[in-house]
């Protein structure tokens, strides 16, 4: 029996599973894939904090860029506590050994951290390593787990909560290697299971697991969604591929041009406002550029060696040589799961969650650049220590392990001829177009109905293969499930918002409106959306 199960190996799971296992308690990391393979390392660009170390900042000033792109959806109390985190985040990871990149002839550590300004912010206040951060950081904490004496358990995939009486006191797995479901029981857990950019395959930054299971769970369990209508499209993906370009790069001075070769937009403006103005260019038949070239080979080599090693192999093109055609791609999930100040998700006990799954009042309409770093460290840490201050009483879960149990079987043995992977990549290809930039209440309504008709053949789509150990199309198959919750979620929370707010742009509802500054709640009780008062 473990003090704390965390559910989800990116920087919000392993944070927690540290700060709670230095505090003595007994913490197990469970992860779908390997600890480490997480979306924290999309978040290449740098981790939010003012340390003024370029020029001067402040905390204040971070608050008000942070409020100010959230578009009045966000709660101010929990964004001024991520920002006031931030300082003594970069300390703590600092302390931890992360590589951050350097400034020469600083006084003191902390100052010798190198920053830079990314999209939405006042300052350079994002600090980096060259254009790994999210990855260093990540390897810098799941050492810093091993040493401590966290337990990881990989290549389990999440079925659902254990929870009676709306207390939640661990989770059900599919364990893919040794083919069998597994209870692990918990005083408190916890969600770190990241968001649903994967529904927009193949349009999409995010690795194909990031199908939102953690929230799909909660939703099944009767706890609540906020906010799911809110996707974040970054700019600069390559054409094509949605290989991530850091928005570093224009941090750093890349810039944006049409095929006329002219510069249209502001690169350093909010990430919803720089992609609608690429979106507009690409919807009237124009291709988009980022261009890096006059940067130089010394200073890309130096900031930026992963975008110049991703530029060429899949695109086949050399940044120093040539502008890398780009496209705005599904980021990043500002909606997920609806947790209170102290973290806790509303409607059930001993169930906390952070980071991309859950919407904890930061991000609002629209997320800033660096933030959600410095949000999965933070709120990580602080959930881990309000978890394990409230465990509850794990009950026998008997019956829904063999119901799980069951339930994995029939899958096994389904007959359907479509395959899961091909039925995900027709689903990102929809939403991208319906349900993505730009939406207008036809092609919601449309889409809407097209997810019926997708969930009423469910039993169609099978994963061709009934071996009980390795099978990765049994989990796409639970991943797609999943996908299909999520995507109702979304465009029935997109539908209900009639008004053009950050990252949600209706071009029949193309003005802000007051009538909707609240968030929306998503339950599958109520089977319906509302506004939270
Ligand atoms: O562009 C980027 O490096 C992404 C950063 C982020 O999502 O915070």
């Amino acid at each position: 029996m473990t003090d704390l199960l965390v559910i989800g190996s990116g920087g919000a799971g392993l944070s927690a599973a540290l700060e709670a296992a230095r505090s003595g308690a007994k913490v197990c990391v469970v992860t779908k894939s390997l600890p480490t393979q997480a979306q924290t390392c999309m978040a290449q660009g740098g981790i939010n904090a003012a340390l003024g170390n370029l020029e001067p900042d402040s905390v204040d000033e971070h608050v008000a860029d942070t409020l100010r792109s959230a578009h009045g959806l966000a709660d101010e109390t929990m964004i001024r506590r991520c920002c006031e985190a931030g300082p003594e985040t970069i300390e703590w990871l600092d302390r931890l050994l992360t590589p951050f990149s350097r400034l020469e002839g600083a006084k003191t550590p902390l100052q010798s951290i190198a920053q830079r300004r990314l999209g939405g912010a006042s300052h350079p206040r994002a600090c980096y390593a060259q254009d790994y951060t999210g990855l260093k950081i990540l390897q810098t904490l799941y050492d810093r787990c091993l040493e401590a004496g966290v337990e990881f358990r990989t290549r389990h995939y999440l079925l659902d909560l254990l929870v009676r009486d709306r207390i939640v006191s661990g989770a059900l797995f599919w364990d893919q290697d040794a083919g069998e479901v597994v209870a692990l029981h918990s005083r408190s857990t916890f969600l770190a299971t990241g968001g649903f950019g994967a529904l927009y395959h193949g349009y999409s930054t995010n690795a194909a697991g990031a199908t939102g299971d953690g929230m799909a769970a909660v939703l099944r369990a009767g706890g609540v969604l906020r906010n799911m209508e809110f996707v974040q499209f970054h700019p600069t993906a390559l054409e094509g591929s949605a290989i991530l370009i850091s928005e570093g790069a224009r941090g750093a001075g890349a810039t944006l041009i049409d095929q006329a070769g002219e510069r249209f937009t502001d690169e350093l403006g909010p990430r919803d406002e720089v992609a609608r103005a690429i979106f507009a260019k690409i919807r009237q038949g124009e291709r988009v550029y980022l261009d890096l070239r006059h940067l130089g080979e010394k200073r890309l080599n130096e900031l930026m060696p992963q975008e110049l090693h991703l530029a060429r192999l899949h695109a086949g093109i050399d940044p120093l040589k040539e502008p890398l055609p780009i496209a705005p791609a599904a980021h990043y999930s500002m909606g997920g799961i609806a947790v209170n100040r102290d973290l806790a998700a509303l409607g059930l006990r001993g169930l906390w969650a952070a980071g991309e799954c859950a919407e904890a009042g930061i991000h609002g309409a629209n997320r800033l650049g660096g933030n959600s770093l410095l949000e999965i460290i933070a709120f990580g840490r602080i959930a881990a220590k309000n978890a394990l201050n409230s465990p509850v009483n794990p009950v026998e879960h008997t019956e829904e392990l063999e119901s799980a149990k069951r339930r994995i079987d029939a899958l096994l043995q389904r007959k359907g001829k479509l395959s899961p992977h091909s039925k995900h990549k027709i689903l990102g290809k929809r939403l991208y177009h319906d349900l993505g930039i730009v939406r207008d209440r036809e092609l919601m309504e449309d889409t809407l109905s097209y997810l019926g008709e997708l969930q009423s053949r469910l039993d169609q789509v099978a994963p061709q293969d009934p071996s009980r150990r390795h099978n990765q199309a049994l989990v796409e198959l639970l991943e797609y499930e999943n996908s299909l919750l999520l995507a109702r979620a979304l465009c029935e929370s997109a539908l209900h918002r009639r008004e053009s707010r950050g990252a949600h742009w209706r071009s029949d509802f193309p003005q802000e409106d007051p009538e909707f500054a609240q968030p929306t709640l998503y339950t599958l009780e109520s089977g319906a959306v509302k506004s939270e008062k």
